[in-house]
């Protein structure tokens, strides 16, 4: 994510004293054992896909341009490689990534890699091998090496049986997709490894992610990122989910934002591993309205698809009081702001009437 977005969100981070101070290697700490105030360096796992990219931008910007690693399985752009270190990394090879951990000197792991709701329901057996194997794999090294570790969870980890408006923190979770199901189980070996074996395992839940230069991956939510690009460049709308599909959200740099902040609260603040997020909670008809008001001649078909049940079985709104309360998470764009920050971002100069291109 380039330009006014990621320097807005760097803005908005409060900087933690522990990580304001560069290493500069002469802290008396012998080469290679680092001392506390020391920037981290940080694996990304699956950095290729909707959140990787950015998050990759903004912990350069506050660690390193060096300290971050990147790693995929996927050849990255130019404009990615020479952002900074890019590797291969399939998380299904557990030599491989321990020997990037020790080569790296990795004190942080984010773990991206995935298969979201959708994709994960039309290949199963490929879902259980990455989001379940794969998550064992980053788990045991980061208790092998001492890290902290960060595992994204979702809305998709609670299901029809979980209270929906609003989904708090602890309630029963019987998600319906493979997706959700293995996101609880890496909740429950995440919280299992720091009470046995003391990892600084965390995890937040997020709601639909809407960005404005990273393709979404799971499918569910999606249709929220997809009505910018259509109206823009169409004018025509066809959405998969009813019209009266209520679903949390929120904008790619509060998702940022929450995770650095989140990753850089001390231990001692944190009273559970795994927290909600949320920003907003909207359904296609209010965003259609809402997308209107910046391209009024905008058509929407509905054509509704399998995917309206995955969106069934999930929260309509997400409580995430506790990680207000205990590490002082705030989101900052509600639906209006996020439509005008995604037409600002993907149509800058061009007023309202002028945005449909036909
Ligand atoms: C999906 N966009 O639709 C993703 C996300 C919470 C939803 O994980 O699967």
């Amino acid at each position: 994510m380039s330009g006014q977005p990621v320097r807005n969100l760097l803005r908005s981070c409060v900087p933690r004293a522990s990580f304001v101070r560069k290493y500069n290697g002469v802290s008396g700490v012998a080469p290679g054992v680092k001392d506390k105030n020391e920037h981290p360096n940080v694996l990304i796992t699956g950095s290729l896909g909707q959140l990787g990219t950015g998050l990759a931008k903004v912990m350069r910007q506050r660690y390193g341009r060096n300290n971050v690693i990147m790693s995929d399985i996927l050849k990255p752009s130019k404009e990615i490689l020479e952002s900074g270190p890019y590797v291969f990394a399939d998380i299904l090879d557990f030599k491989k990534l321990q020997e990037l951990i020790v080569n790296y000197n990795i004190d942080w792991i984010i773990h991206f890699s995935a298969l979201l709701s959708a994709i994960g329901e039309n290949n199963v057996p490929l879902a259980m091998r990455v989001n379940i194997e794969g998550l064992h794999n980053v788990l045991e090294l980061a208790k092998q090496y001492r890290l902290k570790i960060f595992v994204p969870s979702t809305i998709g980890a609670f299901g029809p049986d979980s209270p929906r408006d609003p989904t708090p923190d602890l309630c029963i979770q019987r998600p319906r997709t493979i997706y959700g199901v293995s996101k609880v189980h890496a909740e429950l070996m995440g919280e299992y490894y720091y009470h046995k074996f003391g990892m600084d395992f965390r995890s937040l839940r997020f709601p639909g992610i809407i960005s404005a230069d990273t393709n979404p991956g799971g499918g569910t939510t999606d249709y929220a990122v997809k009505i910018f690009h259509d109206a823009l460049k169409t004018g025509h709308f066809k959405c998969y989910l009813r019209e009266d599909t209520r679903l949390p959200m929120m904008f790619i740099d509060d998702c940022l934002r929450s995770v650095v902040e989140f990753m850089e609260t001390p231990d001692s603040k944190l009273k559970m591993r795994t927290y909600n997020v949320t920003a907003m909670s909207f359904t296609p008809g209010e965003i259609v309205e809402e997308v209107r008001k910046h391209v009024p001649e905008l058509k929407v078909t509905y054509e509704i698809d399998g995917r309206q049940d995955i969106a069934d079985t999930w929260p309509k709104r997400f409580d995430d009081s506790n990680a207000r309360a205990d590490w002082g998470w705030k989101h900052t764009l509600d639906l209006p702001g996020m439509c005008k920050a995604m037409f600002d971002f993907l149509a800058p100069s061009e007023k309202p009437e002028q945005r449909i291109k036909m």
